[in-house]
């Protein structure tokens, strides 16, 4: 059986500490059955960054091998490149994307770089998995140096329309740069029918009937493999006693009120000033409200060291204080925003005490959060989930009620729907949910993409044969 190497930015943890989310819990479950590497950024910067040496860790049939960057490789591909280019423009924010040819060259060397550390770690059989649109070009840099392994890649990010994605400088050399790869893997349908489009409109590839893509002598198979949780295990914690422990404290805090949920890092994708109005307008439209339900956000922050970070973070104080202040009485706050992070049964506890999950996005490719909720849910006495339509998850979560986050008004109608919704509707809702995010799970994920990168492999090598 041929390694695994999985390549993403960030890498681990190898054991599930509480705080690893579902996707760690995959990779490393399919790390562990066919044996390999995890490859990536350490996490740390220092004067040899990507020149220096490769640090392993890990068991016999898992290594965990990574490498530093220096200040300026960190500068370029992680804040520069990654997070202020292509991060805004694949999430159709060009009014916040920042183009700089040299994050750009950066990005683009540091690629190069880890695939040379990776090549020296290579055997000829191994099967490597790329994570994230810090890889794009990744592929192509291993293919320069004569890698003709199996490469995959999957974007957790959604990938924009054509229209949009024109708008980054040399955008269709890194499309093209893409198609290095054997399987490309999105999200949702809507993703893969974008990347497609662009590169037969923009680069000339040639679409073939089950829609994969041809350019030169390559074939790059594209297709959508939206991620799951693991969903029975995420069940499981929300009824440990950790868990069990916030859902008794919050219920107790309720006192018979019900609470909406949103859990989000603070970023400008996830749609969170926009939600806050909607909550201050369902108190305005629906005033039995008041007094009654009260929204709690989570929203541990990322990126701080962005501008645009900083921004909305601001924003949402603000935000908070005028709503709060305009509708909260003695005894009830409407908004209770918190910026600490919690453990992942915690979270799960959380879920479990909250009527509504409220989920609305601008753009997000998947939405892991509107999964977990439903995982965590009592069977007998479920909640209802609102779903931004601009998340990928709604592609598959159609029994959500799926709403547009830009309109207030649509958002707060749909959340007074949730509230009063009859238990026998939230419980049919709920079970057609949960049956699906356990049948497309996390690990059945890994399996689809792997088993597409192995057949594409074979079909590569036998086309060499012949
Ligand atoms: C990217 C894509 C795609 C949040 N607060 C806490 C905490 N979280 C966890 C959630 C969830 C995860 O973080 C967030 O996942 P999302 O899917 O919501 O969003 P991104 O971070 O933007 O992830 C996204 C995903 O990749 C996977 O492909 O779905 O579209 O943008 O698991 O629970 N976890 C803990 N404490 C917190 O306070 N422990």
């Amino acid at each position: 059986m041929s390694r695994l190497v999985v390549v993403s930015n960030r890498v681990g943890p190898l054991k599930d500490t509480g705080r690893a989310g579902g996707l760690a819990v995959a990779l490393v479950d399919a790390l562990t059955q066919a044996g390999g590497i995890w490859f990536g950024w350490s996490g740390e910067i220092s004067e040899e960054g990507t020149f220096g040496n490769v640090r392993r860790v890990g068991s016999r049939k898992v290594l965990l091998a990574t490498l530093d960057m220096t200040q300026a490789d960190y500068d370029a591909f992680y804040v520069g490149y990654a997070n202020k280019t292509l991060w805004p423009v694949f999430h159709y924010r060009l009014d916040l994307a920042v183009f700089d040819r040299h994050a750009e060259e950066g990005y683009l060397r540091v690629n190069d770089r880890f695939a040379a550390r990776l090549r020296s770690l290579l055997r000829s059989d191994d099967v490597i998995w790329a994570h994230d649109y810090h890889f794009l070009p990744f592929a192509a840099s291993l293919r320069a140096m004569e890698v003709e392994n199996p490469i995959g890649f999957f974007l957790h990010i959604p990938f924009p329309a054509p229209e949009v994605l024109a708008a980054l400088p040399n955008a269709a050399q890194m499309v093209r740069r893409m198609l290095a790869y054997d399987v490309i893997g999105f999200q949702s349908r809507r993703d893969a029918a974008n990347f497609r489009r662009f590169a037969v409109e923009e680069i000339g590839a040639r679409e073939a009937d089950n829609g994969d893509l041809l350019l030169g002598s390559r074939r790059t198979v594209v297709r959508a493999f939206p991620i799951g949780i693991d969903a029975e295990g995420f069940a499981r914690q929300a009824t440990t006693p950790d868990a069990r422990r916030h859902t008794r404290r919050t219920e107790k805090l309720l006192a018979g009120r019900q609470q909406i949920i949103g859990v989000d890092r603070i970023d400008y994708s996830k749609g969170l000033p926009e939600r806050f109005r909607a909550f201050g307008r369902l108190l305005e439209d629906y005033p039995e409200n008041r007094g009654r339900i009260s929204l709690m956000q989570v929203a541990p922050p990322s990126r701080a060291e962005l501008d645009a970070y900083a921004e909305i973070r601001r924003e949402l104080e603000a935000l908070t204080g005028n709503i709060n202040g305009r509708f909260a009485d003695l005894d009830w706050t409407p908004i209770r925003y918190m910026t600490r992070s919690f453990t992942r049964r915690a979270l799960a506890g959380l879920y479990r005490a909250s009527r509504v999950a409220l989920v609305t996005p601008l753009r997000d490719g998947m939405n892991l959060v509107a999964k977990e909720y439903v995982a965590a849910q009592r069977a007998e006495d479920p909640g209802v989930v609102v779903l931004s339509r601009f998340a990928g998850a709604a592609e598959e979560m159609s029994e959500a009620l799926i709403v547009n986050p830009h309109s207030a008004e649509e958002v707060a109608a749909n959340l007074q729907t949730a509230l009063t919704m009859p238990l026998d509707e939230r419980r049919d809702r709920w079970q057609a949910l949960f049956d699906r995010i356990c049948e497309n799970d996390a690990a059945s994920w890994a399996q689809a993409f792997l088993a597409a990168l192995n057949n594409q492999g074979n079909g590569q090598e036998e086309k060499e044969a012949s």
